[in-house]
């Protein structure tokens, strides 16, 4: 070899060497690294959150790796962002599990992950032990109630979540707010159907939400799509036990933002007390809903699978009178399944307030007790049917007089 060839390819091994070398600079911290056990008593947040820390704060692409193991953690543990770049959680094989006591969780949170962008989390379980919680849970009746959800995603933008675990929450399971551009796929939601306030994934104020591929078992709304919920796709979904899919409760803050453009498709719905539902206060707050489409859902055994309600009161003891929630663009389409109350299509509008309503290719069946025919119940809504609806809805032009009637 001469010596110019020799020095090429010295150069050319030299380069290659830098290119390993500035490729796997990202900084990779393991919680076990520093100091967590995993061992399901010592209290991990704050290894966890220190480990965090320094990748967040590390040069990018960074990743924080937890290994499998249980890890209790108490609250709160928030791990928060701006980080240097993209970021990884790995947590595949891990849970955390929560002390079951609500008196140490005073201030309303446990895990959380705040003011991230481009994350990208796959697996890890969330275990909120909130059996003792439930029967105690007072929030239907006071909206300044402060139980921590089981994860709060709040301001984390172009992200992914993936095969995240959520169980026994002693509230929402997963809190998303301000997420704007984000993707939540194979997510799993385990709880029983008697646990209280337990909504699988509560939205707020945010702008491109996708969910996936989801399993959600729970004891209250499967999703809830709370003021501001904008632009989000729901597909492949199945849900029950539970209270179904809810666009709301609206009307109930002061200030509520618009929820604009929600599309739930190709979904399933089974043993749920309700099945595709938008609710709303009555007498309450203005706001807004529009552009909010359910197609391709299959209901079994789902109490009342389509329903639209102005009256939402679930403590039964409200003011009574007209929302203050103007509803509008809104559709339900190829949806089929059983119906467990006669009433399979409820549409319960105050007068003015359910604009532009379609109801196309619906077959619902009644099936309890007495049997015969699903039926329909309307105030306030003309439907437009474009395809067979069975039940008929709304006999008689649904232009009956508003009504109050109290759900949960
Ligand atoms: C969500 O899905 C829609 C429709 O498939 C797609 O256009 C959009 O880019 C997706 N959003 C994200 C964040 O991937
Ligand atoms: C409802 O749809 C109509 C026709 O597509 C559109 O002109 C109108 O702006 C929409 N209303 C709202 C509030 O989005
Ligand atoms: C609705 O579904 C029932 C039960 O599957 C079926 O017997 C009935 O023919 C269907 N009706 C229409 C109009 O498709
Ligand atoms: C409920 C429902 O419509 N499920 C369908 C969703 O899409 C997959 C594949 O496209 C079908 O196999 C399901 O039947």
């Amino acid at each position: 070899m001469d010596k110019d060839s020799y020095i090429r390819r010295s150069i050319c091994c030299w380069i290659l060497f830098m290119a390993l070398i500035v490729k796997n600079n990202g900084a990779v911290v393991d919680v076990k690294a520093k100091g967590a056990k995993g061992d399901g008593v010592t209290d991990d947040g704050p290894a966890i959150m220190n480990a965090w820390s320094q990748a967040c704060g590390g040069p990018p692409p960074s990743s924080l790796v937890i290994p499998p193991g249980t890890y209790l953690v108490n609250p709160p543990a928030i791990l928060k962002g701006p980080c240097k770049g993209p970021i990884e959680i790995k947590a595949t094989g891990a849970t955390f599990k929560a002390p079951p006591e609500l008196a140490k969780f005073t201030a309303g949170k446990w895990m959380g992950f705040l003011n991230i962008d481009r994350l990208t989390m796959t697996g890890g379980n969330f275990d909120g032990q909130g059996q003792q919680t439930w029967k105690n849970n007072k929030c239907a009746k006071n909206a300044a109630c402060v139980y921590p959800p089981n994860v709060a995603f709040t301001k984390i933008t172009n992200s992914v979540i993936k095969d995240v675990t959520s169980t026994n929450s002693k509230f929402f399971h997963i809190n998303i707010l301000g997420c704007d551009n984000t993707i939540i796929d194979h997510l799993t939601v385990n709880a029983p159907g008697e646990s209280v306030n337990t909504d699988g994934i509560h939205i707020g104020r945010l702008n491109g939400l996708n969910i996936t591929n989801s399993i959600i078992k729970t004891g209250d709304d499967c999703i809830s799509f709370g003021d501001g919920s904008k632009n989000v796709r729901v597909e492949k979904v199945t849900c029950g036990p539970g209270h179904g899919l809810s666009i709301g409760s609206l009307g109930r803050y002061p200030n509520e933002q618009p929820v604009q453009g929600i599309w739930i498709k190709n979904c399933t719905i089974t043993n749920t007390m309700f099945g595709a539902r938008i609710k709303s206060w009555a007498v309450g707050t203005p706001g807004t809903a529009s552009d909010i489409h359910f197609e391709d859902i299959i209901m079994e055994k789902v109490g009342n699978p389509i329903i639209i309600d102005h009256a939402y009161c679930p403590s039964g003891n409200c003011p009574k009178g007209p929302t203050k929630v103007k509803m509008s663009n809104m559709s339900f389409r190829k949806i089929r399944g059983t119906s467990t109350t006669k009433v399979a299509v409820k549409l319960a509008c105050s007068a003015g307030f359910c604009e532009n309503v379609e109801l196309a290719d619906i077959n619902l069946t009644f099936q309890g007790a007495g049997g015969g025919p699903a039926t329909s119940e309307c105030a306030n809504i003309k439907p437009k049917v474009t395809v067979q609806v069975v039940p008929p809805p709304c006999p008689g032009g649904g232009a009956a007089p508003y009504r109050h009637t109290p759900v949960v």
